[in-house]
């Protein structure tokens, strides 16, 4: 198969169901050429990950919660069996109790506070650390979603957003410890899209509506479109970029009005 990251190999964590963003990242990277391995969180999403990865033809699927270290070791042991080394590492997963994105900021539990950051900010250089052994000198590209809800307040956002402003500083903090290893760190600032994370969230279509019409664009992006500049970043084209946040937003983020 061509495409410009034909030898490479990917993991890619957070496909839940066709439309998640991390499963716009799989097809893209695949289209590509990439070997991918896929990761599903608990037995629930299993046999719906396994469909997926089969579509895709993706061979290594396993399991990875992420609050859980062991899992986390023996993901990176399976990839490790699997491929030898690895190219590309996605991140797509993000996490807070149902309770933290209604009412208000100033009413975060502590322990909604720390699972949040736990599974959304955390796990990226949770993971990326054990990956490194794998890594190393191949050029490679670490690649994390975020959302601008981060810099700007998004109402409901409450702790997603001060976890995503924790994963965005991650990411400039591991661009600079593994630049030196000749390894990449950026993150994707994606628009807003129905997902499974964006269902039930109060206010969802209002959302929609006003970037359609107040971006530059005029319009919404879609998963496809975040899965593109995800192999871009997945490859040497953006070989000079580390430590960005590349906004994949319809231009909504430059706005002030
Ligand atoms: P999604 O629900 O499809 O993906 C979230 C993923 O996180 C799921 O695959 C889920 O299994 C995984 N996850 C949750 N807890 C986990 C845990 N403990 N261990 C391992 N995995 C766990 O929704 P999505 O919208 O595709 O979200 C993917 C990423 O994109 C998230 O980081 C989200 O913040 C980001 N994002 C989404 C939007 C949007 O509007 N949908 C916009 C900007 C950024
Ligand atoms: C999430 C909450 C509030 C407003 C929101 C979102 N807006 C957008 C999202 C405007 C675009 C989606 N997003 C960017 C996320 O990062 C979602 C994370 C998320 C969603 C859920 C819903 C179900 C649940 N826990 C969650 N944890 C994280 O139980």
């Amino acid at each position: 198969m061509g495409g410009f990251l034909s030898g490479k190999k990917g993991l890619i964590l957070g496909v839940a169901n066709k439309r998640s963003v991390a499963w716009g990242c799989a097809k893209a990277l695949r289209r590509e050429g990439m070997e991918l391995a896929m990761t599903y969180a608990g037995d629930r999403l299993e046999a719906g990950v396994r469909q997926l990865a089969e579509e895709l033809e993706v061979e290594t699927v396993l399991p990875c919660d992420v609050t859980k270290p062991d899992e986390i070791d023996a993901l990176v042991d399976g990839v490790g069996n699997a491929f030898g080394g690895l190219d590309c590492f996605v991140h797509g997963v993000a996490f807070a109790k149902r309770e933290e994105l209604k009412g208000t900021y100033l009413d975060t539990s502590r322990e909604g506070y720390q699972l949040a950051h736990e599974v959304s900010a955390y796990s990226l250089p949770a993971v990326a650390r054990r990956a490194m052994p794998l890594m190393e000198d191949r050029k490679g590209s670490i690649i994390t979603l975020t959302y601008i809800g981060s810099v700007r307040v998004i109402p409901k956002y409450n702790v997603m957003g001060v976890a995503k402003a924790a994963l965005e500083a991650s990411v400039r903090y591991l661009a600079h410890d593994l630049g030196p290893r000749g390894i990449r760190v950026n993150a994707i600032s994606s628009g807003p899209i129905r997902t499974l994370s964006a269902s039930g969230i109060e206010g969802f279509n209002s959302i929609l509506d006003q970037i359609a019409e107040r971006s530059p664009l005029r319009r919404n992006i879609d998963a496809d479109e975040v899965g593109d500049v995800c192999a871009f970043l997945a490859s040497e084209m953006s070989r000079g970029i580390t430590g960005s946040t590349i906004y994949v937003d319809a231009g909504y983020h430059i706005m002030g009005i």
